[in-house]
C-alpha cells in the first residue's frame, strides 16, 4: 500500500511533527510505503537535521518531497491524508477522483465531547465524485486514538531502569538531588514569577530548556540561574530524542500537540501550555481535557490551579507549590493513564478504517 500524507505547515513544530512521527509509524511498523509531502523543508529538517535541503528524499524509509508549485503528475497511493485540513493541490484532487482513494482529513487533537460525533463524518467533494472523512485524534474509545509506537512505553522502562544515569552526565549532569524540570513552551507571561518561586523555593530545582523563544525569554529574566534555580539551555534535538528528555525529567512543561502527547506517554506529572487561539477558546479545550484527566484524581484541583495559572490564568507561585505537594501521587495518576491510553494508537485505528474502506 501506499499512502500521500500532506503537511501545510502553518507555524511551530507541531504540523511536521504530527506528520512526520505518523509517516515513519505508519512505514516501520505496518510496512506502508509513505509519501509525506511538506511545504517547509527547514521544520522539517529542524526535527529531523539528518534530512537534506532537496525535492525527493528517503528518510527512515519515508519518501519525503518538497510540496511546491508545480505540483508533479504522480498516481495517489490508496489513502491520502490530509494533515489539519491543508489543501490538496486540485490536480492531485482531480486524479483522486478518479483512482478514488481513502480521502482522510487528520484533525486536531481534542479532548471535547462533540469529537465522538464528529469522528469518520463524511463530506463529499462539492464538484467531484469523492468523499473525504474527518478522522479525530482523542482520548475515547470512540475517536481516533493518540499516536504512539508499539513498543514506546517498554522502551521508557528500559530507559529508566538503565539508561538515564548516562543520559542525564550527557545532558551536563548535576540532575542528583534536584528536582529536573523540562521546559518546553511558546513565550509565557507567568514565566518571569514562576522562576522567581523556584529560585526562592525550598527544593533545588535544574530546569532544562530547549532552545527557542521561551530558552531566550528564561535567558533575559534569569542567566544561568539564582537561588536555588540553575537554569540551562540545550539544543533542540532530533524529533525521536525528545522522549529521552521528557522519560529523564521529574516535571516536564509541553504544548501544542504532539509533546503534550509525549509527556503523556513519559507518565511523569506535566503542564500544559495550550497552543492559543483567539478569543480564548483555547481554555475551553484545556479544561475539556483536564476534566478527563482529573476525573478520578483526588488532587485534580491543584493541577488544574496550576495548568490555568500557566496558561495566563491565575497566580503561578502558590499554584505551584500547591502542584508540587501532589507530585508523587501526580507521577503514579500519571502511570496509569498511559497505560490506560496505550492500547488506542492513532496508526492502527487509520489502519483499521482503510481496511474497512478498501
Ligand atoms: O511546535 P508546537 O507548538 O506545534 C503546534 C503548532 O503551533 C501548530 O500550528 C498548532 O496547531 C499545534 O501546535 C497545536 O508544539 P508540538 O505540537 O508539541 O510540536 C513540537 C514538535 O517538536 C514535537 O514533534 C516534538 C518536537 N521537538 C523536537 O523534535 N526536538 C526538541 O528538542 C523539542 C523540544 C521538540
Amino acid at each position: 500500500m501506499t499512502w500521500d500524507i500532506f503537511c501545510n505547515v502553518i507555524d511551530n513544530f507541531g504540523d511536521i511533527g504530527v506528520s512526520w512521527r505518523l509517516s515513519r509509524q505508519l512505514c516501520e511498523e505496518f510496512g506502508i510505503e509513505v509519501r509525506l509531502w511538506v511545504d517547509d523543508l527547514d521544520s522539517f529538517l529542524r526535527i529531523h537535521p539528518q534530512g537534506k535541503r532537496v525535492a525527493v528524499q528517503h528518510c527512515c524509509g519515508v519518501e519525503v518531497r518538497a510540496w511546491g508549485e508545480p505540483f508533479p503528475e504522480v498516481a495517489p497511493g490508496e489513502v491520502v491524508i490530509e494533515a489539519f485540513g491543508c489543501l490538496i493541490p486540485e490536480s492531485f484532487v482531480a486524479r483522486m477522483a478518479q483512482a478514488k482513494p481513502l480521502w482522510i482529513n487528520l484533525e486536531y487533537l481534542s479532548a471535547e465531547e462533540w469529537v465522538r460525533s464528529a469522528h469518520l463524518m463524511q463530506s463529499p467533494h462539492p464538484r467531484l465524485p469523492i468523499v473525504k472523512h474527518f478522522f479525530f485524534p482523542g482520548f475515547f474509545p470512540d475517536s481516533g486514538g493518540l499516536l504512539i509506537e508499539r513498543d514506546l512505553l517498554k522502551s521508557r522502562d528500559a530507559f529508566i531502569a538503565d539508561g538515564s544515569a548516562q543520559y542525564r552526565e550527557r545532558m551536563g549532569g548535576g540532575f542528583e538531588g534536584r528536582l529536573c524540570v523540562s521546559l518546553f513552551g511558546y513565550g509565557n507571561d507567568a514565566l518571569e514569577c514562576l522562576l522567581q518561586t523556584w529560585a526562592e523555593g525550598e527544593e533545588e530545582i535544574l530546569c532544562l530548556i530547549p532552545e527557542g523563544k521561551i530558552a531566550d525569554q528564561a535567558k533575559s529574566i534569569v542567566a544561568g540561574g539564582m537561588g536555588n534555580l540553575e537554569i540551562r539551555i540545550i539544543p533542540f534535538v532530533p524529533q525521536e530524542q525528545y522522549d529521552l528528555l521528557l522519560w529523564a525529567c521529574d516535571i516536564n512543561f509541553v504544548r501544542g500537540e504532539d509533546s503534550f502527547v509525549r509527556a503523556q506517554w513519559a507518565g511523569k506529572p506535566f503542564v500544559w501550555q495550550i497552543y492559543p487561539q483567539e478569543e480564548g477558546i483555547h481554555m475551553q479545550k484545556l479544561d475539556a481535557f483536564l476534566d478527563l484527566y482529573c476525573e478520578d484524581f483526588p488532587h485534580g484541583d491543584a493541577v488544574r490551579k496550576f495548568w490555568h495559572a500557566w496558561n495566563g490564568d491565575g497566580e503561578i507561585g502558590g499554584a505551584w507549590r500547591e502542584f508540587l505537594r501532589c507530585r508523587e501521587s501526580l507521577g503514579s495518576h500519571g502511570e496509569s493513564w498511559a497505560k490506560r491510553l496505550s492500547n488506542h494508537g492513532l496508526a492502527s485505528s487509520l489502519l483499521d478504517f482503510s481496511c474497512r474502506f478498501g
